[in-house]
């Protein structure tokens, strides 16, 4: 018999078997050369962790403050578009395997359920993320999020202009998915998945279905998908002004930038590079956290390479208050539905609960860059340790 998946990597191989090659390929596919995808996984590994001895950790609590309540764990499940195309009903899977693990589930403008679904579905928290096409579409999506009861609005602001993703354009991935002949064929050596897929239909953009798209704009931006590339500061300032509740922005980098984030009155920031799905060559958030940690004071999440508790523990003593999950959580939705995605957010949980016991910290809360070795380039400080070859700082305040 088959050893049931130990860790997101044996969840990926079990995705890569069930899904045809170019829905894999979109899932995994990073931009440019994807050297970007690699790099991600390098940043991660260069930290070291520098493990604390003889301290009692008999008793352990991994879990985090985040906004206005505790998190048993510092793990959200991140905005993923398409969700439909891993498993039916892709978005409530995951909705409900989050909230089976008591984190929260952030649903993405480009998801194949909608918030008003969703927020039936649900009994978790949920928050939802916003693409900028059109300031109409925005106040359109933000007034039904609002009145579904969502409280937590997370714009992305790292995608100007889509990605260039090689890998779609070999394959002729479209969204929605066009059945072309080496598609059909693909289809076909993956049966469970066709069967499935046929059965539930073409999975659609359901929350631009709902959209009132009268007016030209609207309708063009909503047939060309197309990002609004004019989407500034001054844009953000009136999102911060229209939004009444918690706004997070998602996909910075820049210190600066999470500093003008604090300065408008955001609520927290994603350190991000969109999973190096949108610039190859950009650096990777976790080289990014000493800096902003070090310019900021807001509630700083992280995504973009994290597949084990470890990753998870380095972000946290680092300066991060959680991780949001993309790809992890996928792989496990794509190889058994909700039951795949609660088994991957089950082992990370064990896995930091293991690490934390090792570098000897029982309570998350008390986790510092003190667990951290030293990079080679720093002055020897542990709150220092940022990967090598990065200009270092020192850190200022922990969140
Ligand atoms: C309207 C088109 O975040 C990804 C998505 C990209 C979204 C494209 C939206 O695949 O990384």
């Amino acid at each position: 018999a088959r050893q049931p998946p130990l860790n997101v990597e044996a969840y990926r191989q079990l995705a890569r078997r069930a899904l045809p090659r170019s829905v894999f390929d979109y899932l995994e596919g990073g931009a440019g050369d994807e050297r970007g995808l690699q790099h991600n996984r390098d940043a991660l590994d260069a930290v070291r962790l520098r493990p604390r001895r003889l301290r009692d950790v008999a008793v352990r609590d991994s879990g985090v403050r985040l906004f206005d309540r505790t998190l048993p764990a510092p793990l959200a499940i991140g905005p993923t578009g398409f969700n439909a195309l891993f498993w039916p009903e892709g978005d409530l899977a995951l909705a409900r395997a989050a909230a089976a693990h008591g984190i929260p589930f952030v649903l993405s403008t480009v998801a194949n359920t909608d918030i008003e679904t969703l927020a039936r579905a649900t009994d978790g928290e949920w928050w939802f993320q916003l693409y900028a096409l059109h300031d109409e579409i925005s106040e359109q999506l933000m007034r039904r999020a609002r009145a579904a009861g969502c409280r937590t609005l997370m714009v992305t602001v790292d995608v100007p202009v889509n990605g260039l993703r090689e890998r779609d354009v070999r394959n002729g991935f479209r969204l929605p998915l066009r059945y072309t002949l080496p598609m059909a064929i693909d289809g076909l050596r993956h049966p469970r998945w066709t069967m499935r897929y046929l059965r539930h239909g073409m999975p659609a953009l359901a929350n631009f279905e709902a959209l009132d798209a009268s007016g030209d704009a609207v309708r063009t931006a909503l047939t060309e998908r197309r990002m609004d590339a004019g989407f500034s500061w001054e844009s953000l300032t009136r999102l911060r002004a229209a939004w009444p509740h918690r706004l997070l922005v998602k996909g910075i980098l820049h210190p600066d930038d999470a500093l003008r984030c604090e300065s408008l009155g955001i609520d927290g920031v994603i350190l991000s590079n969109h999973g190096a799905r949108q610039l190859d060559g950009a650096m990777s958030p976790i080289e990014a956290l000493p800096a902003a940690r070090n310019a900021t004071t807001l509630p700083l999440l992280v995504d973009s390479g994290f597949r084990r508790g470890t990753d998870i523990v380095k972000a946290i003593a680092l300066g991060a208050s959680a991780v949001l999950l993309g790809r992890a959580t996928l792989y496990g939705l794509a190889a058994a539905g909700e039951t795949g995605v609660r088994d991957v957010l089950a082992m990370l949980k064990r896995e930091i609960d293991c690490t934390l016991a090792q570098v000897g910290c029982a309570r998350m809360c008390d986790l510092s860059p003190d667990v951290l070795a030293p990079s080679p380039a720093s002055d020897g400080h542990p709150a220092n340790a940022a990967p090598t070859g990065l200009p270092t700082v020192a850190m200022r305040t922990r969140h």
